[in-house]
């Protein structure tokens, strides 16, 4: 049995070496990124059996992007077509004064067809956590209704159901976004949002804490994680509070940290860790994602622990 199924596109990601335009480098690296098989991994590092779940292309493309993520360790459950395409997205890195530079060219994705069908629902059914992002129904019209179903059949078959809000603006509006994703609301039970995403996206006011409690008052969640990049993090679980300050760390690569925090807080939920460790442990783990080139955190337990050990600095103490 795995416990945790994640499902979401993950795409090939190409980026020019650090400082260098898209318009004028004549290398790119070759990647392979997307939240929920970050989240994925994330959580196999930590000890979980994780699975990712999606639609390919039946192409070299689609493969390496199975490939990719195999090498980290996860299982991989797969619908091929011969349909749609493999998504790509091009990265130029920031450097100040410049930001940093996202192109997607992901329309007409293999992955905005997903039905339920083509999802391994058994696997989902059996899974102690399902876990899928806002990204996933941004795609199509047929993925809003897809991550819908599949979120409901999950939720009441028993198994736990976690989200991250993971608001993207070129994806969609927040109007959008909102009227969407509330109407997932329901299915969800553990829900995960950016401070930023749950004031611009959700309309919520107030600190961390009054939007965590306003989402779990409303929604009826079990737990509510509200991530405030340096600032750390703050959880509502069945109305108790925990805080965790964020770890000092030096940025090589910020894409997939929120992915990394995620996958170590599900992972340490999933064996059974209290929520107060959890949160400890995503954020460690998320701090070290900052380190490593790539959107995925490639690390072991041992050296989050070693970090939760030693005297790095928790940044907002
Ligand atoms: O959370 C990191 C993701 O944004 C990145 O891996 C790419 O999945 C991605 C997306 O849709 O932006």
């Amino acid at each position: 049995m795995t416990d945790l199924v994640t499902f979401g596109e993950t795409m090939l990601r190409l980026s020019p070496p650090d400082g260098e335009r898209i318009e004028s480098s004549s290398t790119l690296e070759f990647r392979v990124a997307g939240a929920e098989s970050n989240v994925a991994i994330a959580a196999h590092r930590l000890g979980a059996k994780a699975a990712w779940a999606s639609k390919l292309p039946d192409s070299p493309l689609g493969r390496r992007v199975v490939a990719g993520l195999r090498q980290f360790g996860i299982d991989t459950e797969i619908a091929w077509t011969d349909e749609g395409r493999q998504g790509t997205y091009y990265l130029e890195h920031g450097t100040e004064p410049r930001g940093t530079n996202v192109i997607y060219d992901r329309a007409d994705a293999a992955v905005t067809t997903t039905e339920p069908d083509d999802l391994p629902l058994g696997s989902i059914r059996d899974a102690d956590i399902f876990y899928t992002s806002g990204i996933t129904p941004a795609l199509s019209s047929t993925l809003k209704s897809t991550v819908g179903e599949v979120l409901r059949d999950a939720q009441a078959t028993g198994v736990t159901t976690a989200f991250d809000v993971n608001y993207r603006s070129k994806l969609w509006s927040p109007t959008e976004a909102r009227d969407c994703l509330t109407d997932l609301f329901p299915a969800i039970d553990v829900l995960v949002t950016a401070e930023r995403d749950a004031r611009d996206v959700l309309g919520r006011a107030g600190d961390a804490e009054d939007i965590a409690h306003g989402l779990a008052d409303e929604w009826e969640f079990e737990t509510v994680v509200v991530t405030r990049g340096s600032a750390g993090s703050l959880a509502l679980h069945d109305g108790e509070r925990f805080e965790q300050s964020a770890f000092d760390t030096k940025t090589v690569d910020p894409i997939g940290t929120g992915d990394a925090f995620v996958g170590a807080f599900l992972a340490c939920r999933l064996d059974g860790t209290d929520v107060q460790t959890a949160l400890e442990y995503g954020s460690a783990t998320a701090a070290l994602k900052r380190t490593i080139p790539g959107d995925v955190v490639v690390v072991t337990r041992e050296e989050v622990e070693r970090v939760l050990n030693s005297d790095v600095n928790e940044i907002s103490r």
